[in-house]
């Protein structure tokens, strides 16, 4: 196993040892994420001061345009993921279509991304992160983006918390990476990450529960309420996540009449996230099928979403239909 401490790259190369046969492709194209992500946690740290400086005129300190938040973090992540040249097409949440940078041309790989989920966070100071998943490219065409989250090659986020840590698999288990500010390097911090068989949180948009569309769920939610679970929900995917894949229990957003088909997007939201979880030892279900096995069929397509620990989710499955 690696050791606690060891820096992102030095890890990234070490695995990429592992496999005589790679090119280093994919390592090239996991170091543009870093660095995109890392210029995006300087940003995000600023983010209340920009606001401040911003009014004044909409521009910076650095003589910059202000510029929404997430919108910057889109233009980051396609400016370092197109230069890498790994990439032959990209699609993201802030996109309505994909976009094929004339360097990847070449490339092996296509990715989906949220660049800032949980946007609606930033105003309030809590945590918010990018989400990534990459496959290859097959057809090299945009139904590439169409294949199911199991032929992930690498999925993962970022999350800017009290600290900014970056999480990460290539099928090999799940390792997680904390930002030293103060010399910008991410370092091993939790190492073959495990989510527990079973923990006591629940995290839901509860006020929704008269909206749920399988009443079985506000059941099973009344069962985990008498089992003495606590209830924990920041509205923001990637938080929710983080903590149960550290804290074990279960993080949904089910369909609801206001959204049927749930609320978070298959390719960039939904699907690496049941692949982290699922390479940490938990379960990721729509709640009729593994969400991993979902063929998707549109870039910004919806699916509901119930992740966690194994006990939690095979219990959830005996009530919902
Ligand atoms: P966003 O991509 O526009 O930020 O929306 C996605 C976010 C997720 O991070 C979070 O899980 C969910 O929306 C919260 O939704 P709600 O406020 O309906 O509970
Ligand atoms: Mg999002």
């Amino acid at each position: 196993m690696a050791e606690i401490g060891m820096d992102l790259n030095r890890f990234i190369l070490e695995e990429e040892r592992k496999h005589p046969q790679a090119t280093g492709s994919l390592s090239i194209a996991l170091t543009a994420i870093e660095t995109a992500t890392k210029i995006i946690a300087s940003h995000v740290r600023q983010a209340g001061l920009v606001d401040i400086l911003g009014k004044t005129g909409k521009v910076n300190v650095q003589g910059e345009e202000v510029q929404k938040l997430d919108e910057l973090a889109n233009e980051i992540m396609i400016e370092h993921l197109s230069d890498s040249g790994e990439f032959f097409a990209l699609s993201s949440e802030e996109m309505e279509e994909p976009i094929f940078p004339e360097k990847g041309k070449n490339g092996k790989y296509i990715i989906s991304f949220d660049p800032l989920d949980g946007s609606s966070n930033i105003d309030v100071n809590v945590s918010i992160g990018t989400i990534f998943s990459i496959h290859k490219k097959v057809k090299a065409t945009v139904e590439d983006f169409f294949q199911e989250g199991y032929k992930q090659v690498a999925a993962g986020y970022v999350i800017y918390g009290s600290s900014t840590m970056l999480v990460y698999s290539t099928g090999n288990g799940v390792n997680g990476f904390t930002l030293d500010p103060s010399v910008g390097t991410f370092l091993l911090s939790h190492p073959n990450m495990k989510i527990p068989e079973k923990g006591k949180i629940y995290s839901i948009n509860e006020a929704n529960a008269k909206k749920w569309i399988d009443k079985g769920l506000v059941d099973f939610i009344e069962s985990l309420k008498e089992k003495g679970y606590t209830t924990r929900y920041i509205g923001s995917m990637v938080a929710d996540v983080h903590r149960t894949l550290i804290k074990g229990g279960i993080f949904a957003y089910p369909a609801d009449k206001k959204n049927p088909n749930g609320k978070l997007r298959l390719l960039y939201e939904a699907s690496p996230m049941a692949f982290l979880i699922n390479q940490a030892g938990g379960m990721a279900t729509t709640g009729k099928e593994d969400i991993l096995k979902v063929k998707p069929e549109n870039i910004h397509q919806r699916v509901p979403v119930f992740l966690g620990s194994k006990t939690e989710i095979q219990e959830l499955l005996t009530y919902i239909s």
